[in-house]
């Protein structure tokens, strides 16, 4: 069961050369903290990489919602990436045909495949979607995690929804490193980790339809691996101070899960 299994357990496992990476990280760093850096401003972003990058495994971006984005941001990323050991992850959520897929992720303004080694998936689309990102060039070593389940109210994903997305997920093992998802669908594939979304300690939802359940919730009863965070931290007077505290609970609860 993946869900009694440590990490350094789970590097071994990993088909996706970015998962076993990611789980070597959380398992020496001891982290399972992906904080959400949904910023409009690059000084404002690079300086929350920073701030958080000690006790992170993942930043998690939403690229285009920056206002100042010039691609010379992405060298000093990457040199607080590597200097703090985390992996820069682009949620671009892909949902086209592959070709525009294939586009989008390299090339534009934002040249996602050059520095991204994990990005985000939709299913909706069907394969094409996978063999675009599979296909493309740019970094040797990435990673795709595809939304099976989301935390928003009133999605329209449904039990058949989520099934053909694991068997989709099953279908790539090298290029798939997780599932997004809330609860807790794939025990039986210990080299996968599953992302989970619509964390905080003090907020239950936001105003535009976002839902939260608490850190120690979706360790110990939702099945998440990797628990993002996005204004539990960002919002944070002391964003260093606050991805402190929720690297700590998250990896108590983790600890309480384990059985090796
Ligand atoms: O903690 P928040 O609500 O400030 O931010 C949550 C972050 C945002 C969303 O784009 C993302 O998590 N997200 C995702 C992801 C990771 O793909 C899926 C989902 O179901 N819900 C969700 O909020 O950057």
């Amino acid at each position: 069961d993946r869900l009694s299994l440590s990490f350094k357990s789970r590097a071994k496992l990993a088909r996706n050369p970015v998962a076993g990476e990611l789980f070597e990280i959380m398992s020496s760093k001891k982290t399972t903290l992906c904080v959400a850096a949904d910023l409009t401003n690059s000084t404002d972003l690079l300086n929350l990489a920073e701030e958080v990058g000690p006790h992170i495994c993942i930043l998690k971006t939403h690229i285009d919602i920056l206002e100042d984005f010039h691609l010379n941001l992405i060298k000093p990323l990457i040199e607080i990436a590597q200097r703090h050991n985390f992996i820069l992850f682009e949620d671009r959520k892909f949902a086209d045909i592959g070709k525009t897929v294939e586009y989008q992720y390299s090339s534009g303004v934002y040249h996602i495949s050059l520095w991204a080694s994990l990005v985000t998936a939709h299913s909706l689309m069907g394969k094409g979607v996978l063999d675009a990102l599979k296909r493309s060039g740019g970094l040797y070593k990435r990673g795709v995690f595809l939304l099976a389940e989301v935390s928003s109210a009133g999605n329209l994903i449904n039990d058949g929804y989520v099934k053909a997305t694991l068997a989709m997920a099953e279908e790539y093992p090298e290029l798939i490193a997780g599932v997004v998802c809330q609860s807790p669908l794939f025990r039986a594939h210990p080299g996968l980790v599953q992302l989970t979304p619509g964390v905080s300690l003090d907020a239950e939802k936001d105003a535009l339809g976002q839902r939260y359940a608490s850190p120690r919730n979706v360790v110990l009863e939702r099945g998440a691996d990797v628990a993002v965070v996005g204004r539990g931290v960002t919002g944070a007077k002391d964003r260093g101070a606050a991805a402190q505290k929720y690297r700590e609970v998250l990896w108590e609860a983790y600890l309480g899960r384990v059985e090796e």
